[in-house]
């Protein structure tokens, strides 16, 4: 499937409130296109419930519901057992929350969810910092990242979500790019057609948050999954298949990219590089992007 043989209907409309070159924003209108009208979303504290405009206005053409940071999982749960119980069991009840919302504060409900069976897609956009209140450090951001709250670079690595999301078992997870349109759809057209949890993960590469201009969001996310930083792949039922260029560099078909290629346009990352080159932390992130592949070598063939 092509880009543009997306269907044209929109339910992101305009009069968002995002920064220019968001991401979330990108990964929103193709979420809409994917799951279509009849879908009702659970969205805590974070950068979409700003972005989605204030009361009484909105930028979003579906039913949404605003909840507590740490409560998307368990909202979901909860709206997924009223429509259950009024017998209205063809609306897709969707979770949208960041990597804060997600990997932290939010891990206990998304956990119960899930273990639970809850019919519903867990969606998290994993822009790799909390933005939202002034990009403070997540579980989710890299080792060596700038943030205001590891202004020196973050000395731990980040938390392998996708490990944690299959400890579950459940039918359905997968992690996208907003870089690759066709691939997020196609996903999300998946997840919906499956009963019970489904969990999605969308890299989404923040102009502010990461220091880089803002028309080069796409190209930030394309050079996370071409170094191998970030990988494409789904997992049905404890099946995992990769997907695109992650499933060429499995296979030893291409070669990541050196990580520099990628860290380097990155405001985050410039105290690796001046003033001087901080050889032992690039190679620190390198290495622990190469565990990761070795793990994914070893787990999934
Ligand atoms: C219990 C609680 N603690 C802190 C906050 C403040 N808060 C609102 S949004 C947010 C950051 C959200 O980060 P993330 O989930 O990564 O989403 P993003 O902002 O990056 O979109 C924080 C800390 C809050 N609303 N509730
Ligand atoms: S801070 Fe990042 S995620 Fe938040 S609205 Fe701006 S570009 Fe989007």
């Amino acid at each position: 499937m092509a880009i543009k043989d997306l269907p044209v209907e929109e339910c992101y409309i305009p009069g968002c409130a995002a920064c220019p070159g968001c991401p979330a924003t990108m990964a929103l209108r193709v979420v809409y296109k994917a799951l279509g009208r009849n879908t009702v979303k659970i969205i805590p504290a974070c950068c979409t419930a700003v972005i989605e405009s204030l009361h009484p206005h909105t930028s979003f053409d579906i039913p949404t519901m605003n909840i507590a940071f740490e409560a998307a999982a368990a909202g979901a749960s909860g709206v997924e057992a009223g429509f259950r119980m009024q017998g209205k069991t063809d609306i897709t009840v969707v979770a949208w929350a960041g990597d804060g919302g997600t990997y932290d504060i939010g891990i206990q409900a998304l956990s119960g969810a899930l273990e639970r069976n809850t019919n519903f897609i867990y969606i998290c956009y994993n822009n790799e910092i909390y933005s939202n209140t002034g990009i403070q450090r997540s579980g989710a951001t890299p080792y060596g990242a700038w943030t205001t709250t590891t202004v020196t670079g973050k000395t731990e690595f980040r938390k392998e979500m996708g490990e944690i999301i299959q400890a579950h078992h459940i039918p359905y997870a997968a992690q996208t790019c907003i870089a690759y349109p066709e691939d997020l759809f196609k996903k999300l057209q998946k997840a919906k057609s499956i009963h019970g949890p489904k969990y999605v993960e969308i890299m989404a590469p923040c102009p502010p948050g990461w220091r880089f201009p803002m028309e080069k969001t796409v190209e930030m996310g394309t050079m996370a999954v071409e170094t191998g930083a970030w990988a494409l792949y789904e997992v049905e039922n404890d099946k995992v298949t990769f997907n695109g260029r992650s499933k060429l560099i499995l296979e030893g078909k291409i070669e990541r990219k050196p990580i520099e290629d990628w860290i380097k346009y990155q405001g985050r990352f410039r105290h690796l590089f001046k003033p001087k080159k901080d050889i032992k932390r690039i190679k620190a992130i390198e290495d622990h992007i190469d565990q990761m592949w070795e793990r994914y070598r070893k787990c999934y063939q």
